[in-house]
């Protein structure tokens, strides 16, 4: 047995022996031997799960192997399997591990490895994010169409060298604008956080071709990808990024956006998950 408080931690782990684990734990807790399609709820979109379909099981996270306990009250910590109208299993990860809070790469993309890992062949990856373009109003839900990773890191280790090409599917935003014709998209800029940006940085990630600011999903887009799943990205735009909108930037700002934003994400995610 390991030491280590989390598997992951002990640097001598297999990510993948480690999610492989947590798919094992999610079959054995819910009953349900494969999923279908995961999906990662981020700030905003916590109630989005409940039009999906009917929840067969919710598990804390903290059961299953190699999950850390939210850092963030509002980021509920649990796993949910849900059944959709179609006959699609869902597996809903509501405990998303950041990158700022210190713990390394290999536990922000552990949900990503323990979903492929259960057989989702699709990653849905939500977030509340900061918006550049001055046309986007707070609790405005957009597709991401590629992104700027700047954290400086990545999920690969050793000489992995992995294509990012179309890492947003095309396909799939074109299936989502089947639902909303009226969805904008941009390109997500991922910064370590947690402090937002200073004016001066969000000048920077639009000068460089960045339309949303963010601190999560492009680390998760890239493991998705490596283990060989489709990734489709949603932004909730809850507040104009720093320098941007002219007042300063306050979570609880950000919370009341995404509460007020919440029922027209949640239809919009259940209308397009069920043509996934
Ligand atoms: I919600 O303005 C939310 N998350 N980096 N910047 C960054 N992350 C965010 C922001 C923002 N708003």
């Amino acid at each position: 047995m390991s030491s280590y408080s989390n598997p992951l931690d002990d640097p001598a782990a297999d990510p993948f022996e480690v999610a492989a684990r947590a798919a094992s734990d999610i079959a054995r807790l819910t009953g349900v031997p494969q999923h279908d399609i995961a999906l990662t709820l981020g700030s905003g979109w916590g109630k989005a799960a409940d039009l999906l379909g009917e929840t067969t099981t919710t598990i804390p996270a903290t059961e299953v192997t190699g999950f850390s306990r939210p850092a963030l009250a509002g980021h509920v910590g649990s796993l949910r399997s849900i059944l959709t109208p179609g006959g699609t299993r869902v597996l809903v990860i509501g405990a998303r591990t950041h990158y700022y809070e210190g713990h390394g790469v290999r536990r922000v993309v552990h949900s990503v490895r323990t979903a492929a890992a259960t057989g989702a062949k699709t990653m849905v990856l939500t977030n509340g994010a900061g918006g550049i373009k001055e046309t986007w109003t707070p609790g405005t839900p957009v597709l991401i169409s590629d992104h700027i990773n700047l954290t400086a890191d990545s999920p690969l280790e050793g000489a992995t060298f992995i294509d990012l090409t179309d890492l947003y599917s095309s396909r799939l935003r074109d299936l989502a604008r089947t639902i909303d014709p009226s969805l904008d998209e941009g390109v997500y800029c991922q910064f370590r956080g947690p402090h937002y940006e200073t004016p001066a940085e969000v000048q920077m990630a639009k000068t460089i071709g960045g339309h949303i600011v963010g601190m999560s999903t492009a680390l998760e887009a890239i493991a998705a990808r490596e283990a060989g799943m489709e990734v489709l990205g949603f932004s909730l735009i809850t507040n104009l990024a720093a320098g941007i909108q002219t007042t300063p930037l306050s979570h609880q700002e950000v919370l009341e956006a995404g509460q007020a934003a919440e029922p027209v994400i949640s239809d919009l995610l259940a209308r397009v998950i069920g043509t996934l």
